[in-house]
């Protein structure tokens, strides 16, 4: 039964969306309102994420809670070990609802699918009005991606994108973008050059409140991947402005010409590391790529960084989560080349001789981050070429990055990387061959394989891979008019030729050792 008209209204909020601008507070006042936060078994194990990605979770939210409360809000705040804590939003929201009779539930809409389910239950489960807010913290609403994607065969980023110049004026000179082109992804590939290094970017210090959560997860999620001394996530507003500050003064000039580039041993090189402080809600997206074209019309940063970085927030991030909302559930199993293989045991430990994947995992391992080419075209791309299992290549993505939750992770992974949609995201399968990785990349000095060596004893694995991938898929990808003039290529080459880049394929995915089962979700 809702409680009475003097009763308060009480307001979840979860862990992605930590900012005082969120839709379910605005415009409520502090004496009628209370602010429910919940840190809850079920969110910490659906899968089991990265010990730093549950620790930055936490700490955040703490943080989040003593900043609302400072600022005069009733916050009900349940930590994990808190007694009675039911484990779950749904039991912690009943659980909240016994204790404070609200007149209303108020919440902004969940990130994922599987909680938004749960979420639309409540309004039947509980006996008090239940509103489910749209998350206006992205540009796009769902109508209008369902709309413009309605009756296109294929979505493309790129016409998206204009459209969100359009919607948001950034980088439009009148109706022409900025500079006569929409893109300059071509300016977005340099290779780097010997000994390229980018400036340190700010570690936050663990205080008393990360150090907490540092302490419960080690207690509670010991037996999660990855490391947790290395922790210097912003855990609060002030510090990813203070990310976000050390971004715009010290690297994205940089950021554009060498977006594609990987160096080993540095990990972040110019990216901007701010993907987990825009996802947990201490950031806005749109307040960021405001600050990014007021660098360039300030003349403090060119504009195939600026258009690139612009690109990345209102193209490719509001691109992914509608074409999510726009997919679901059915993204979930799609598998359209029928990849069956489990995921290798050395995802988890690093433990391979290919030097790129190696310096990938390490950094995934240690930082819970890989930048975006090392996701795409070093981890995504061995993926892809070996054909391993989608659901299992997905949930590694969910555990071991920081920034993953579902509505981003999954584009990427099922439609970007393994082209398991069968080409609604991507005109093309991401493959590359050892080619690829040399040029945009100082693994291969390093490596025990070499590049230039196409097929057996010490040639690099993708160089096989990629033929294997591109015969096995003839069928498929051969109507393809992005790729289909491989095949002469392949043709050109004699059939005992073929032939040894085809076993010397076979002979690789032979010594793939499986990882053992457990860690991924069944169906
Ligand atoms: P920068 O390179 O500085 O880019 C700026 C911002 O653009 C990022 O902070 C992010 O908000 C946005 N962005 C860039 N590329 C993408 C993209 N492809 N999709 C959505 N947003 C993008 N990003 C996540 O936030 N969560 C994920 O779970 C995630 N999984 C990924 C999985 C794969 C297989 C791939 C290829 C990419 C994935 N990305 C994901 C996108 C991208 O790799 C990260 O956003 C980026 O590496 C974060 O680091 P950064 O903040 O330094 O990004
Ligand atoms: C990822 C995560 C984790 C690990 N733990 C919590 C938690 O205890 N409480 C919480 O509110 N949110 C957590 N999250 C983030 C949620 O999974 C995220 O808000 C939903 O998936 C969005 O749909
Ligand atoms: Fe990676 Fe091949 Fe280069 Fe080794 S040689 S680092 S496996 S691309």
């Amino acid at each position: 039964m809702s409680g009475p008209s003097d009763s308060p209204v009480l307001v979840p909020i979860l862990g992605d969306q930590l900012t005082r601008n969120l839709a379910s507070l605005r415009g409520r006042t502090k004496d009628d309102t209370v602010i429910l936060m919940m840190e809850v078994w079920d969110e910490a194990t659906y899968v089991k994420h990265h010990k730093q990605k549950i620790a930055l979770i936490f700490s955040a939210m703490r943080h989040f809670a003593e900043e609302l409360r400072g600022a005069g809000w009733t916050v009900n705040y349940v930590r994990l070990d808190a007694e009675g804590n039911a484990g779950s939003f749904t039991g912690e929201v009943a659980r909240a609802i016994e204790e404070h009779s609200p007149r209303l539930v108020s919440v902004v809409e969940a990130g994922e699918w599987r909680v938004r389910e749960d979420m639309h239950q409540w309004a039947d489960k509980f006996a008090c009005e239940v509103e489910i807010l749209r998350d206006d913290r992205f540009i796009c609403t769902q109508a209008e991606f369902d709309e413009w994607a309605e009756d296109r065969k294929e979505l493309r980023m790129e016409y998206f994108y204009r459209e969100m110049r359009r919607k948001t004026g950034l980088l439009m000179d009148g109706d022409k973008p900025e500079g006569g082109e929409w893109n300059y992804d071509s300016k977005n590939r340099k290779p780097p050059k010997d000994g390229l290094s980018a400036p340190e970017r700010p570690k936050f210090e663990p205080d008393v409140t990360t150090q907490e959560c540092i302490d419960l997860v080690e207690e509670r999620f010991g037996d999660h991947f990855g490391s947790l001394e290395t922790f210097g996530w912003p855990v609060t507003r002030e510090e990813a402005e203070e990310a976000a500050d050390a971004f715009f003064a010290e690297r994205i000039e940089c950021f554009g010409p060498f977006q594609d580039a990987m160096v080993a041993g540095e990990d972040d090189l110019f990216h901007s590391m701010l993907s987990t402080s825009i996802n947990l809600g201490l950031l806005d997206p749109l307040e960021l790529c405001q600050r990014a074209e007021k660098a360039y019309k300030d003349g403090k940063a060119p504009l195939n960084s600026v258009e690139g970085f612009i690109r990345q927030i209102i193209g490719w991030r509001e691109y992914v989560r509608g074409f999510y909302w726009h997919q679901m559930p059915h993204l979930q199993k799609a598998n359209a080349l029928n990849a069956q293989r489990g995921l290798p045991e050395f995802y988890w430990t690093g433990e391979t001789d290919m030097a790129c994947l190696a310096d990938c995992i390490r950094s995934t391992r240690d930082n819970a981050h890989a930048h975006h080419i090392q996701r795409l075209m070093v981890l995504g791309n061995f993926a892809l070429l070996t054909g391993l299992n989608p659901r299992e290549v997905q949930d590694w993505y969910l555990v071991v990055y920081a920034d993953a939750y579902e509505w981003v992770e999954l584009p990427n992974v099922a439609a970007m990387i393994l082209y398991a949609d069968g080409g609604k995201l991507a005109s093309k399968p991401y493959a590359a061959s050892g080619n690829y990785i040399n040029k945009m990349s100082n693994y291969c000095s390093g490596c025990k394989y070499s590049p230039n060596k196409k097929t057996g004893e010490g040639a690099c694995p993708f160089n096989p891979l990629y033929w294997h991938f591109m015969d096995r898929h003839r069928e498929r990808l051969e109507k393809n008019p992005r790729i289909g003039r491989i095949y002469s290529t392949w043709d050109r080459m004699d059939e005992e030729r073929r032939q040894e880049y085809l076993d010397s394929a076979e002979a690789f995915l032979d010594t793939l050792e499986p990882a053992s089962s457990g860690w991924a979700r069944s169906d």
